[in-house]
């Protein structure tokens, strides 16, 4: 019997966490939480310790395939990497040949492990790459960016250390960051007050010492009349208010009509429980977090609900402090080389996006770019034509609105490849799959964690493979052998490795202790206001604004035609019979591809419609009834076409409860899936963005995100099954 262990970082979502797996003949043995890590506090989440099931998983891609029959046919070839990588590029050649460089594609799921296949891109030549984040979480980053010229990742959620957090569509107990779970755990324990606000009580409800149910979609009412008070009562702290914010008054004068009062018409929240929030908030400040929010591609003004949010935390001081939110270190801050770049191998492309990011958008920000727009070229041509696509770790499918339009968009494709460990509708639609190895039998490019105390980690492979898959190293640099990018190819990841780590004065082997190189001992705190406020220190910190503050108006924005202080304007209520569809996260499960994994399928096999218990009874729904939710289609569709004769619709099982909303219905994502190689997941619940009819075209031009809760269905009983 062998037993070993390596240190690695977990993939079952994006995350990352820092990671201890144990292998015993062969086997993973045990998956823990890294102990070198403290907020790990040695664990991981359930889905982190499926890991194990994934790989025994045998219903996942086990060699590349090459499609026969049409697209979405399920009808394959197997072949052997040499032919599929051979393939592959032969055909991406083609299109870049017939349609220039510009017409390759590539999206995937954003974070750390990028660098390598960004700088494939370049070498290749073309802009085009998206993350998937035009449906998650731009919305926050633009509005981060718009105040203060920092990306959202530039602050920390101090939660250790919080008096008070407040989630506003942000569920940490359930959409899960181990660290931020045992952090908050730990902060509610030495008496952190927290606030939940959601349309629903969710397990970070239960958790609240306050919980604001609120009416969908009317989050900005409620931020504008908080902002309202603070200042009204001058419950604001004044002295970070003169330091940092430039554009207070103009801020002052807006929100005067945004009473709490006002606010209660439009949420359904008593102005008098808003009032008393504020003061309690006020209290505990400037250690106060109040969470810009993660998924927030959901409404139309969801980029001005996370702008207030950022604001009201710089009224609270709550910038820089202990508790609130810090900024973060880079390797150049404590003294140390930053990794050496991949990307910095290639010019960048002098070539416009296909997604407008940068030249018709200026506003946004270019590096991640706006997927939904890319795919809209790909269905137009304009501004070019891009014919070849890469969908990477990206299931697009499932995680954009639409996924019939998506199909007919990418039937206009020549080449349609997907890399993925498990299937998913893109992979299945898809003319090329390239199995990559799960993340316990691969390792990856070292990559920088900017924290508090900023430093290097790398992911290690804990067993070689078991079916014919491949690391995302080896498919791309297989890619690049064959397509000319000599500086791409590697035989090792040593030799990767050892570039990236070049002039660092660090070596793989520092590693090995902990999984992790530490760049500095001490968490630094960058306080902007604190005992010592007006020293060197804190006067000499600089917002990336012109004005080195928080600018309330911001220049970019203005220049593009967006308002910075944006009138509130009511959400539309459903009709009768009809609900907002709502959707959230659960602890088993991550996003579209967990739900046929053996051991989170067990303890979660379907989901089901949250549906409140008055609406219920109206409609003669009982708990546990299966009912038939109906599209509603596009807002503004003839109501003779096509769509709305033939309106799509589902079965779930109800879920009759008083904690949620009446205006809304809600489900957890991810599941309806069809395929017929995913025999457990197969047809169980319903898959959320099937009912999203012209989602695609709701999109905020302010935040840049799809708008995924502009829609509506209508729900009945099921009269048979
Ligand atoms: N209707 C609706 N749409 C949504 C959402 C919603 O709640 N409702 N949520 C939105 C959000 S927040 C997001 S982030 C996107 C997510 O959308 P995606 O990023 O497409 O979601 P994933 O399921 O994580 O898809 C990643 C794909 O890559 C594969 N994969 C390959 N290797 C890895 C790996 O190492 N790690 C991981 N994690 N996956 C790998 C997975 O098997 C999966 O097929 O969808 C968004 N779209
Ligand atoms: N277990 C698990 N953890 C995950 C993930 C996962 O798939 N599974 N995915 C990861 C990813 S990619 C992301 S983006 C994050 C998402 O993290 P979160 O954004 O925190 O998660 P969600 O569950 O999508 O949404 C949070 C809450 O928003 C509420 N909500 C919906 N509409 C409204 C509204 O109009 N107003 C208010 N105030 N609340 C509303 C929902 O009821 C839900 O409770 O989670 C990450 N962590
Ligand atoms: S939160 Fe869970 S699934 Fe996500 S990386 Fe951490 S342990 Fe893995
Ligand atoms: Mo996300």
């Amino acid at each position: 019997m062998t037993q070993d262990f390596v240190y690695s970082i977990c993939g079952m979502c994006t995350v990352r966490c820092p990671i201890q797996v144990f292998t015993k003949n062969g086997q993973i043995d045990f998956i823990k939480g890294n102990p070198y890590v403290p907020s790990m506090k040695g664990a991981v989440c359930p889905r982190g310790a499926a890991g194990k099931a994934l790989i025994n998983d045998y219903e996942r891609p086990q060699t590349p395939l090459i499609r026969t029959g049409e697209r979405g046919e399920g009808k394959w070839r197997k072949v052997s990497w040499d032919e599929a990588l051979d393939y592959t590029a032969h055909k991406l050649n083609a299109i870049r040949k017939k349609y220039g460089d510009r017409a390759i594609a590539l999206t995937d799921r954003g974070g750390p492990f990028r660098d390598f296949h960004r700088a494939f891109l370049r070498g290749i030549g073309t802009p085009n790459y998206c993350n998937h984040d035009s449906s998650c979480a731009r919305n926050v980053q633009h509005a981060a960016l718009s105040l203060t010229g920092m990306d959202r990742k530039s602050v920390k959620y101090d939660l250790k250390a919080a008096r008070h957090v407040v989630l506003q569509t942000r569920n940490i107990f359930e959409a899960i960051n181990v660290q931020e779970v045992n952090d908050l755990t730990d902060a509610l324990e030495s008496g952190c007050k927290l606030t939940v606000i959601d349309i629903r009580a969710n397990i970070s409800a239960t958790k609240a010492s306050r919980y604001f149910q609120i009416r969908p979609g009317t989050d900005y009412a409620f931020n504008l009349a908080v902002i309202h008070e603070l200042i009204n009562k001058k419950l604001y702290n004044k002295e970070f208010a003169d330091a940092y914010i430039e554009g207070f008054g103009e801020l002052e004068a807006f929100v005067k009509q945004y009473t709490p009062q006002w606010a209660e018409s439009e949420t359904g929240i008593p102005a008098s429980h808003i009032s008393e929030f504020v003061q309690e908030l006020s209290s505990a400040q400037p250690a106060v977090i109040w969470h810009p929010g993660w998924m927030t591609a959901r409404y139309k003004d969801s980029f001005y609900v996370s702008r207030t949010i950022y604001i009201i935390n710089a009224l609270l001081g709550s910038y820089g402090a202990k508790g609130g939110l810090p900024f973060v270190s880079k390797p150049a801050d404590v003294g140390n080389k930053g990794l050496k770049e991949f990307m910095s191998l290639y010019p960048k492309p002098k070539e416009k996006r296909a997604d407008g990011v940068g030249w018709k958008y200026p506003h946004f920000e270019e590096g991640p770019g706006l997927a939904h727009l890319l795919f809209k070229a790909m269905e137009t041509d304009d501004p070019y034509p891009v014919k070849g696509y890469i969908a990477y770790r990206h299931d697009p499918l499932m995680g954009f609105p639409d996924p019939e339009r998506m199909k007919k968009i990418w039937d206009r494709l020549d080449l349609l490849v997907s890399v993925t460990f498990s299937w998913s509708d893109t992979a299945w639609y898809s003319d090329v799959v390239l199995p990559l190895s799960p993340y316990l039998e691969r390792e990856s490019i070292i990559a920088t964690k900017n924290s508090l105390k900023p430093h290097f980690f790398v992911r290690q492979r804990a067993l070689e493979p078991r079916y014919d898959t491949k690391a995302d190293w080896e498919i791309v640099s297989g890619l690049a052998k064959r397509m000319n990018l000599p500086d791409l190819v590697f035989d090792n990841i040593e030799d990767i490795w050892k570039f990236q780590l070049t002039d660092t004065g660090i070596t793989i082997e520092d590693f090995k202790k902990t999984g992790m190189v530490q760049l500095t001992d001490k968490a630094i705190y960058k306080e902007l206001i604190s005992k010592n406020f007006g020293s060197a220190d804190s006067v000499s910190f600089k917002f990336k604004t012109d004005s080195g503050k928080i600018e309330i108006i911001s220049k970019k924005w203005e220049a593009a035609g967006i308002p910075s202080l944006k009138p509130y304007i009511s959400p539309q209520s459903p009709q009768k019979g009809q609900f907002r569809l709502t959707f959230g996260r659960c602890a088993v499960h991550t996003q579209g591809h967990t739900v046929n994994n053996p051991m989170l399928f067990e303890v979660m096999p379907e989901n089901v419609l949250w549906i409140n218990n008055n609406a219920a009874e109206r409609l003669d729904i009982n708990d546990g009834d299966y009912v038939k939710v109906t599209e509603t289609g596009c807002p503004d569709a003839n109501q003779n076409s096509e769509e709305h004769l033939n309106k799509h619709f589902e079965l779930i099982k109800a879920k009759v409860t008083d904690t949620i909303h009446p205006e809304a219905v809600f489900v957890v994502h991810g599941f309806g899936h069809k395929l017929p190689v995913e025999s457990r997941a197969f047809g169980k619940g319903l898959a959320d963005n099937n009912f999203m009819r012209c989602g695609m075209d709701i999109w905020d031009p302010a935040g840049g995100a799809v708008a995924l809760q502009e829609h509506f269905v209508s729900v009945e009983k099921a009269e048979e099954l």
